[in-house]
Order: structure tokens, then C-alpha cells, then sequence
């Protein structure tokens, strides 16, 4: 069997699942991103178009980035506490790697049945039904797919949020991740009415000037290592507190880390300006890599985080600053001198 066959029958699986499904519960992972976020909308939408009582979820309540404000329909998801009925609803997982970033373990052990769709390579695989394409630019790639087999209407809004989920996870199409199938899903959005100047304008050229301020802060507090290969920032709380920001102003920093001429690994530290235990040190950890010969999502992984060969992310608590960037130096040191043993001829 080839894998697009396999792919094709476990999407036709999910679709089948679904249209059996007449009470959903939709969350995603916690701080959600725009593919995340697209997905609950879109998914939502679609549910309810075909009768089912569908609710929207997102167990984190600290406030969602900017960038994803004008998605319609976000107002509507329940945040913090989830529904009461949550026990008696089928509960989907839309670009969530792990349980654990559901963020409500509670939920996820007394769920009737869990639905898993997602393109995070180290899924766990975690529901009863997992769809795990790991190879596409996004979740909202394969929830296109998914659409069309349970025959929904793909509606403008619909179609807003599944572009909005692959707009930004294939890195506005620039990452290896985005395959021809990821074009054509995204022309045949745009035949449905989506207007694709005016997403990226709401999502890249509407910053706020405090996040430009952060972002000045970043690259002031800017560490060069291995011969220009390791970029690494980090933000204190009192970058947040002097420029008036807090962590939801941090999507995509790091991507302009990566985007210096030489850097192959790029990490952004930053104090976490909502976490509960108070006083303690709490840095999460935003990866990128340049590379697909180099995999960060290893380097989460020994902090027990997770993610993407060349986007992952971890926190860390009970370290500084000063020690982190120690590891980072130690383990992408060791993948970038793999990367060079494998590669005999460099040198001239
Ligand atoms: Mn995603």
C-alpha cells in the first residue's frame, strides 16, 4: 500500500467518525497559533453545518496573539473551565501533538472517545482515532481534506480559517513542509472567496508598536555561538513589563532569529509572564532550524517538549537564563558536528 493510500483511508476513517458524531467537543493545544485556531473554527463550522452540537475549547486562558483576533467565530470558544457536558461529548484534538497539551488532563482521561488530527511528527498517537499526517504544511491542510469527505460546505468563513491555519504554518508557503497539494488547497480557498491580501495584512502588517518594541528588545538581547550558527535571545519579565507586552506577543519573533544570514538554529527564551508559580524561573523555549539536516525537535524533547524536525518548543523551570543557553550551545553543537560528519567534502 502507498502511503497517499493509507492517507486517503484514514482520512475517509475520520470523515466516517465524524458524521457519526452528534456531540463534539473541539480543542486544540494550549497558546494556540493560527493553525490551531483556524482548525477549532473551521472544524466547528462544519460540525454544526451538519447538525451536530459542536463547542469550541482552549483550556489555557491567557489571552490569544493579536495576529489571530479577527478570525470570526473565536469570541465563541470556551476558555479555562470546559462545559459540563464535556464527559458525554466526543472530544477532537485538532494540532494537538500530546494529551498533555490539551492542558486539561482531567478532560482528556474522562473523554468518551478522542478524535486526534494532527501533522506533528511526534504525535502520540493519543486518541482512539488518530489521523497524524506528518509530512503536510498544517493541520487545516488535512482538515481540507477531511471537509470534502464529510461533505461540508466549504463557507467563506470556513475557507478564512483553513487559509489562515496554512498561511502561517507553511511559513506564508515558504517552509519544505509546503507540497503542491498545500498550493492547490490554497488556490481553491482563494476560488471560495477568501480574500488572501487582506489575511495577511490582519496577520503580518497590523503589529502593534509594543510588539515592535519587544522585538527591538530581542535582538538587543542577541547571542551569537558556533561561528554564527546558533542564534539565541531572551526576554525577562522586564522586557515584557517596560515595553508593556506579555507572552502572546512573541508569535513568530524567532523566525526573524533564523532569518540571519548563517544562523541554522535559532532559539527564543522568554520568561513566562502568566504562569502560576509565582517567583519561580519559567523560560519557555521557541526553536526554529534553518535546516532540515538539523532537528530541534529533539533538542524540546530533552526538556520534555516537543513540536516539529525545524519548529519545537519546550519550557523549562528551575534554570537561568545563562544555564539554558549553556545546553543550547552543548546539544545543537552536537547536531550541527553530525551535520558536518556527514558531509565529508565541506571545507573549501
Ligand atoms: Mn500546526
Amino acid at each position: 500500500m502507498t502511503a497517499s493510500q493509507s492517507i486517503d483511508q484514514a482520512l475517509k476513517a475520520v470523515a466516517e467518525a465524524l458524521k457519526r458524531e452528534p456531540r463534539v467537543l473541539i480543542t486544540c493545544h494550549v497558546n494556540p497559533d493560527g493553525d490551531a485556531i483556524g482548525c477549532l473554527i473551521a472544524l466547528h463550522r462544519s460540525m454544526t453545518q451538519l447538525g451536530a452540537d459542536s463547542v469550541m475549547y482552549i483550556s489555557s486562558t491567557e489571552p490569544v496573539a493579536p495576529e489571530w483576533h479577527f478570525l470570526k467565530g473565536l469570541a465563541e470558544v470556551v476558555r479555562g473551565d470546559p462545559p459540563a457536558d464535556s464527559g458525554t461529548r466526543t472530544l477532537v484534538c485538532v494540532d494537538c501533538g500530546n494529551a498533555e497539551r490539551v492542558g486539561n488532563d482531567q478532560l482528556v482521561a474522562e473523554a468518551r472517545r478522542i478524535i486526534n488530527i494532527d501533522h506533528h511528527a511526534d504525535n502520540t498517537r493519543f486518541g482512539e482515532i488518530n489521523l497524524v499526517v506528518d509530512g503536510a504544511s498544517s493541520t487545516a491542510e488535512i482538515l481540507y481534506f477531511i471537509l470534502e469527505r464529510l461533505g461540508a460546505e466549504i463557507t467563506p468563513e470556513i475557507a478564512e480559517a483553513l487559509y489562515t491555519g496554512i498561511l502561517v504554518d507553511s511559513g506564508r508557503f515558504q517552509y519544505s513542509s509546503a507540497s503542491p497539494a498545500t498550493f492547490r488547497v490554497a488556490a481553491d480557498l482563494i476560488g471560495r472567496g477568501v480574500d488572501h491580501t487582506a489575511i495577511f495584512r490582519a496577520v503580518y502588517e497590523r503589529v502593534p508598536l509594543s510588539k515592535t518594541r519587544l522585538f527591538c528588545r530581542m535582538f538587543e538581547h542577541l547571542t551569537l555561538a558556533l561561528d554564527g550558527r546558533l542564534a539565541v535571545a531572551v526576554l525577562e519579565q522586564a522586557d515584557f513589563d517596560q515595553t508593556g507586552t506579555s507572552n502572546e506577543s512573541t508569535e513568530g519573533l524567532v523566525d526573524n532569529l533564523r532569518a540571519i544570514d548563517g544562523v541554522m538554529v535559532a532559539c527564543l527564551v522568554y520568561a513566562r509572564t502568566n504562569h502560576e508559580n509565582e517567583g519561580e524561573p519559567f523560560y519557555r523555549l521557541s526553536l526554529r532550524s534553518s535546516s532540515a539536516k538539523v532537528n530541534v525537535q529533539r533538542i524540546a524533547r530533552l526538556k520534555g517538549g516537543g513540536g516539529h524536525a525545524q519548529a519545537a518548543g519546550a519550557s523549562v523551570s528551575g534554570e537561568t537564563a545563562n544555564q539554558i543557553i549553556g545546553f543550547l550551545r552543548t546539544e545543537v553543537g552536537r547536531a550541527l558536528s553530525e551535520t558536518d560528519s556527514e558531509m565529508p567534502s565541506r571545507g573549501n
